[in-house]
């Protein structure tokens, strides 16, 4: 199971490399040219996808995925309709740093009965959006503020009552593509506070990048935008997230 296993991998001090996928932005043939990348030992250990908003069909992304990879497929949905059976499981995401209940509840609702039928795991994650850029698409579609980008008071309040409100994960979404990933000293802040499986995300283009968040404390770091354009560097990342023990 799923997020058993990333319990286990946080008790045995491991750490985690996610790689997301956005549907539109990979072909059938990127997709099998990653998928070689994917498989290397030091490829990612989780492969989530899902976008803000979609042209393509999810379904076919996930399908070729699971065709061409043994890794675990995880939907990152920006709303019900990015619901597939082929999935693994799925990050059913309260957006708890906004005030949209359509982000809170309401989507949910709507996915649900698909989602139980499905049988795929569901991994209720806190979704936390942190930082001061108006353009992020995920800020534009769920109509919602972030959480300022250095109020670590908030972020802090906000994890906990995730973690009170009972979900298992949190994530901790500086935006796709964003200029600065989540500062270090929210993730500290928030890792002192919560025992619950930190995901880290939004702005990470490097080894580097990703380094400083693990140190920070995160367990699970997300990497999506730069390894559209650079697969040489899901190597790297793989790399460096084995060197914090993987
Ligand atoms: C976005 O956290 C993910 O939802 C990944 O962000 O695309 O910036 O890597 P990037």
């Amino acid at each position: 199971m799923l997020l058993s296993d990333i319990q286990q991998n946080i008790a045995n001090g491991r750490k985690m490399f996610a790689l997301l996928i956005d549907p539109d932005k990979q072909n059938e043939a990127d997709l099998l040219r990653l998928t070689e990348k994917i498989n290397l030992p030091t490829g990612p250990d989780i492969v989530l996808v899902g976008g803000s908003l979609l042209f393509s069909n999810i379904n076919d992304t996930v399908a070729t995925l699971k065709r061409n990879t043994q890794k675990p497929v995880v939907l990152f949905p920006g709303n019900a309709m990015q619901v597939s059976d082929k999935a693994d499981g799925i990050l059913l995401l309260s957006l708890i740093s906004g005030r949209n209940p359509e982000f809170l509840i309401g989507q949910h609702v709507l996915a649900a009965p698909a989602l139980a039928k499905s049988g795929i795991e569901i991994l209720p994650t806190g979704y936390m959006l942190i930082g001061e850029e108006n353009y992020t698409s995920v800020r534009y579609i769920s109509n919602t503020n972030p959480i300022p980008y250095n109020k670590t008071d908030i972020a802090v309040a906000t994890a906990l009552a995730g973690q009170m409100l009972g979900l298992k994960m949190l994530y901790l979404e500086g935006g796709s593509g964003a200029a600065k990933p989540v500062s270090t000293n929210v993730i500290e802040s928030v890792r002192r506070a919560v025992s619950l499986p930190l995901i880290v995300g939004g702005g990470l283009r490097s080894a580097a990048d990703v380094e400083t968040a693990l140190k920070a404390g995160a367990d699970i770091v997300v990497v999506g935008t730069s390894i559209e354009s650079n697969y040489a560097l899901v190597d790297e990342i793989g790399r460096a997230v084995a060197g914090f023990g993987r």
